[in-house]
């Protein structure tokens, strides 16, 4: 399935708080601009990229080194981590964080809500390629709200005869003054899985403060947690009642380094705080059922 042209795009959706744009050629995006935010999403992936409520610095954060390229993740912004999440279970080939963030969706629709906000609804595009990863039948959604807050609910439904396990989450990356300074707040008390320590179960103390690579699932807590930053003067609320897992993630200066699409001090200026349902959240989706994971971003002053 290829990625659709930003003319046929254009044809299809005329709407005063949307345009269409190429960061890179053939590699199609939306930019989303109305009085309340503005935002930009890659077509491949769903993948909102940049975020700014109006009047404010940006929220989400994109690597000065990213990448748009069919097939590749964009390194920042939300990528969507489906139908999987980290490794597949069983098959060591299939690419990490399933597939849904590197290839393509379809814009479905897009409108302007009474309150100023504009709301955009994507669907994955399946492929013998999907299929051969995924040969599941669980169509999935995602619609994203555009406005004073950013919201994103991703939606899969089990059309198939079985119940399906699904692992998903919203790999979010958000701006920060300075990794060093900043303190994710919520996940107090929280369980959790280190994979910089061989997946040692441990329980958080206090809040998470980031001095080296952190790599951590926190499993069972849905707990809203806040991104606390004395630098911006903010914190960021992240708020995902149906994700039982979150992720925080800082590859650190070596890591990012050989990653080679983290910009140089990259991730000085970024953390990511994931919300999902992964390892033991994963989700067990009965035939016929549908499963909704709502996020909402959203800033308040300090
Ligand atoms: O969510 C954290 C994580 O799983 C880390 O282990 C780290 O590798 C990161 O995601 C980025 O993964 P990616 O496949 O985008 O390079």
């Amino acid at each position: 399935m290829a990625l659709p042209s930003v003319a046929s795009l254009r044809q299809q959706f005329a709407l005063d708080s949307i345009s269409f744009y190429e960061p890179a050629p053939d590699f199609p995006a939306v930019r989303v601009e109305n009085r309340l935010g503005r935002a930009e999403i890659a077509i491949q992936g769903a993948q909102v990229m940049t975020y700014r409520p109006a009047g404010q610095e940006p929220v989400i954060w994109l690597s000065t080194d990213a990448k748009f390229k069919p097939g590749k993740s964009i390194r920042g912004g939300v990528p969507v981590c489906w139908p999987w999440f980290g490794p597949h279970d069983e098959d060591a080939a299939k690419p990490g964080h399933g597939y849904a963030r590197t290839v393509p969706w379809g814009l479905r629709q897009a409108v302007e809500l009474d309150n100023g906000a504009t709301q955009l609804t994507f669907t994955l595009e399946e492929s013998d390629a999907t299929r051969a990863m995924w040969p599941q039948a669980t169509p999935v959604e995602l619609q994203i709200t555009v406005g004073e807050s950013l919201r994103l609910e991703l939606t899969t439904k089990n059309m198939g005869s079985e119940p399906v396990v699904l692992g998903e989450a919203l790999h979010t990356y958000f701006v920060i003054s300075d990794i060093a300074k900043i303190a994710v707040q919520g996940l107090e008390g929280a369980s959790f899985y280190d994979k910089v320590d061989g997946m040692a179960r441990k329980v958080q103390k206090g809040p998470v403060t980031v001095g080296a690579e952190v790599d951590r699932v926190y499993v069972d807590t849905n707990a809203d947690c806040w991104i606390h930053d004395p630098g911006l003067k903010r914190r960021i609320r992240v708020h995902a009642p149906a994700a039982n897992s979150t992720i925080v993630w800082n590859p650190w200066q070596e890591k990012a380094d050989q990653m080679g699409d983290l910009g140089e001090t990259g991730y000085q200026g970024m953390i990511c705080v994931e919300s999902g349902n992964a390892l033991d959240n994963r989700v067990t989706l009965p035939a016929g059922k549908s499963h909704a994971m709502m996020v909402k971003y959203s800033v308040e002053a300090l």
